[in-house]
């Protein structure tokens, strides 16, 4: 088509869930787009929407000098791009992996003459090439690149540089859903705690999702203490209230039967840290325990 002359044409190696939705959204966008998948089934649809599909990987990345992997982890990865010619190649990795697996993979590629480019998306594949999605990536590793393939890669998703160590986009990745998984784990237990009462838990759901609304900006005020280093300063909840207050939280779930086994591992550092003296603290301290 007339519009995808203007296009950067691409090569797209991974069609699972999320790498068929980026297809998807830069098909849609015109961009003329190459896909391989291990599973050659996967690719026939994206094909009737004009997607050109490679026999191999080694096809797919010679087919284009931008080139972006989608597969479930780092070692399907190496499998893949192993016996593929990347010089020359600009390969972003959007592959979830840890920070020393994309520094690896960086230098892999720039042993192969390759640049490289690390995503971690922070999306699930509905949200890919909407815009008001709030979808976006974090992308650490060559800058220029960014700077080159901007236009094509926020086609499907914000894109967000956090630095050019190529482990950073990996870690900022892997802390927000860290902190997700922190919240689901707060969440069971709120919803264990009412479960066998008269409360609907639809009715309830409101109620929970405006409290954690309402304690989010409080990372703002970790973020702080732990740049000044002064976890003490204006505390309105201080650790000792907070740690008198846990075997509330115990009993009330023994009451209802509930299992302590998620609360009870953030109670025992909160303790470690009073008992360490930090009574006149807020929470922050817990960090500082953490830190092997
Ligand atoms: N889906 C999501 O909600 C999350 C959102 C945040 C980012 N993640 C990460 O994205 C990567 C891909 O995830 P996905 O959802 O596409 O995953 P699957 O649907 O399971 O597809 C996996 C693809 O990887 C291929 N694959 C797996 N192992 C190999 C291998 N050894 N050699 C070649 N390809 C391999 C698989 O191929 P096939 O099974 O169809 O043949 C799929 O194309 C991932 O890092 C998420 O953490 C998604």
């Amino acid at each position: 088509t007339h519009d995808s002359l203007h296009r950067t044409p691409l090569s797209l190696l991974g069609l699972g869930a999320m790498g068929t939705a980026l297809a998807r959204a830069w098909l849609a966008a015109g961009h003329p787009v190459t896909v391989w998948n291990r599973t050659p089934a996967r690719a026939e649809a994206l094909a009737a929407d004009g997607a050109v599909v490679a026999d191999t990987a080694a096809q797919a990345v010679t087919a284009n000098t931008l080139v972006v992997v989608c597969l479930l982890d780092d070692r399907s990865v190496g499998e893949v791009l192993d016996g593929t010619d990347l010089a020359g190649r600009d390969l972003v990795n959007l592959t979830t992996g840890t920070p020393a697996e994309a520094r690896e993979r960086a230098e892999r590629s720039r042993r192969s003459g390759a640049r490289y480019l690390d995503g971690g998306i922070m999306a699930v594949p509905p949200m890919i090439g909407v815009p008001e999605s709030g979808a976006h990536v974090f992308y650490s590793g060559s800058r220029e690149l960014l700077d080159r393939h901007g236009p094509t890669l926020g086609v499907v998703a914000g894109t967000t540089y956090v630095g050019a160590d190529p482990g950073f986009a990996a870690l900022h990745d892997v802390a927000l859903l860290s902190a997700m998984y922190g919240m689901f784990a707060g969440v069971a237990h709120a919803f264990a705690l009412i479960r066998k009462e008269d409360i609907d838990p639809v009715g309830f759901a409101p109620l929970l999702a405006d409290w954690l609304v309402a304690m989010a900006p409080s990372v703002h005020d970790t973020a702080e203490r732990l740049r000044s280093g002064d976890y003490a300063k204006d505390v309105v909840s201080t650790l000792a209230m907070q740690v008198a207050g846990t075997p509330t939280f115990l009993r009330t779930a023994e009451e209802q039967g509930v299992s302590t086994e998620l609360l009870s591992p953030y109670f025992a550092l909160m303790r470690r840290r009073l008992d360490g003296g930090g009574g006149a603290e807020d929470h922050t301290g817990v960090v500082d325990l953490l830190a092997r």
